[in-house]
């Protein structure tokens, strides 16, 4: 195997291409710095198999889970470049198939447990990068070469119409999402028309309350009005029921707590601040079940901080025909899913590959995820880019739902991908939920 490191005079500043020169492998690697939609620094990778180009940029979150890979080295973005271009060379020649293969090099390249030394960043955009180029030099979409026999079902659209918490402004919810999904849709089509419309009808009524309202919006697109928890709770679940009765379609109700942000370790209470609530674990227990009661949720995301498995394990005994849900607490991270499977925390999972690093580690969650019953919610991250690989790998890891906003463009290319892959597949079911 024989590579060149080929810098440009300010390799550190900008960026950095490795190359060499062998069939069916991976040839190249040229990382630059870029942007994600809120406008922070972010890793965009290209690899070249065969003469084709796969392209990645890394998302990155604001409301991020302790466990999670970390996006740089912590000199920065430059120092990352600059000390993944000692080890880039150590890339070229592997099977750009071998998405286990590509992902054990690049943890040994890194050397730490959160990707700290080349960052998750580099890891994430070279990984999904290579997987694309791969598809491409086979002449097949991304979904098909990471699940080449299928069976392909289309997850259903969740979609954030109204936020608040890391996401938002001051005054707007302590809650971080409320997310809409058809789940009464036939068609990925008719799936975004409904969350669309649900996104519109929010609006709708937070004008009607607010005749100030100034159409802010928080990072993913959902709307950031001057307004409580409660009140949040009754326009969004009006305005599921206005549009379901419009449309004749069952929409359900999720929200995304993101409770680890909320939690005070200290104190032992979550901190509802603009509520100007506090609420010991067990009275957040019992307010989560007053809520999915009232509310019908069908889906509840991070309700229990990062460390809160028991916590999870009892609402998931007390909740049926709900989707409990671990982000920060499994951070796509497959022994802490271990941990969570012995006692029943949940029964879905968050699959969020820049979490972990890897898309190789991420494919590999997503079969232990399945294995042991848990469904899998393919997601964006708050700050994401216009890359549209979480559809393909949505329908890849057999997900039942994708999380990735209603409205604005870093949101629309992942929906608007599955549009593209549901006429691919000349039609495709909807995945089958539990809920
Ligand atoms: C979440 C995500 C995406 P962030 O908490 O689920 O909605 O937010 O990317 O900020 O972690
Ligand atoms: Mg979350």
């Amino acid at each position: 195997m024989r590579s060149v490191l080929r810098g440009n005079a300010n390799m550190s500043q900008s960026s950095t291409e490795i190359r060499s020169s062998k069939g069916g492998l991976i040839e190249s690697i040229r990382l630059r710095v870029c942007y994600d939609s809120r406008g922070d620094e972010s890793m965009e990778a290209d690899v070249k198999v065969d003469g084709f180009i796969g392209r990645a940029c890394a998302p990155r979150g604001a409301s991020t889970g302790r466990y999670e890979a970390v996006s740089f080295n912590p000199g920065g973005v430059e120092a990352t470049l600059m000390i993944f271009s000692d080890y880039s060379p150590r890339l070229i020649g592997l099977d750009a198939s071998d998405n286990q293969l590509l992902s054990r090099s690049l943890r040994e390249i890194d050397g730490t447990k959160n990707f700290s030394r080349i960052g998750g960043a580099t890891a994430y955009s070279i990984s999904v990068a290579t997987a694309e180029a791969f598809a491409r030099a086979k002449g097949i979409p991304l979904y098909k070469a990471l699940l080449p026999r299928g069976p392909y079902l289309m997850p259903y659209p969740l979609g954030n119409v109204l936020g608040g918490g890391k996401h938002a402004g001051h005054g707007t919810p302590d809650i971080q999402e409320f997310l809409a999904c058809p789940v009464g849709s036939k068609s990925i089509r008719e799936g975004l028309k409904a969350n669309i419309t649900v996104h519109r009808e929010v609006r709708r009524q937070i004008e009607r309350r607010d005749p100030y309202f100034t159409g802010g919006k928080g990072d993913e697109g959902g709307w950031a009005p001057h307004m409580k928890d409660e009140e949040a709770f009754d326009l969004v679940s009006s305005s599921l029921e206005t549009v379901s009765d419009a449309l004749g379609m069952d929409i359900g109700f999720g929200i995304d707590l993101a409770a680890s942000s909320l939690w005070d370790e200290e104190k032992r209470v979550y901190i509802y601040d603009r509520g100007g609530v506090k609420r010991s674990p067990n009275e957040q227990l019992d307010y989560i079940i007053e809520l999915a009661k009232k509310y019908r949720l069908i889906f509840i995301e991070d309700p229990f901080h990062e460390e809160a498995y028991e916590e999870f394990s009892e609402l998931t005994r007390r909740l049926k025909n709900t989707y409990i849900v671990g982000d920060d607490l499994f951070v796509t991270n497959k022994s802490r899913l271990k941990k969570g499977v012995k006692i029943g925390a949940g029964n879905a999972s968050i699959l969020k590959v820049n979490q972990v690093g890897t898309l190789g580690d991420a494919l590999d969650f997503a079969k232990s995820a399945r294995e042991n019953g848990y469904a899998l919610i393919t997601s964006h991250r708050s700050g994401d880019t216009t890359d549209a690989h979480i559809a393909h790998i949505a329908i890849a890891t057999q997900s039942k739902m994708i999380k990735c906003g209603v409205v604005g463009g870093e949101r629309l290319s992942k929906l608007n991908e599955l549009l593209r892959i549901d006429e691919d597949l000349g039609g495709c079911n909807m995945a089958r939920l539990e809920v």
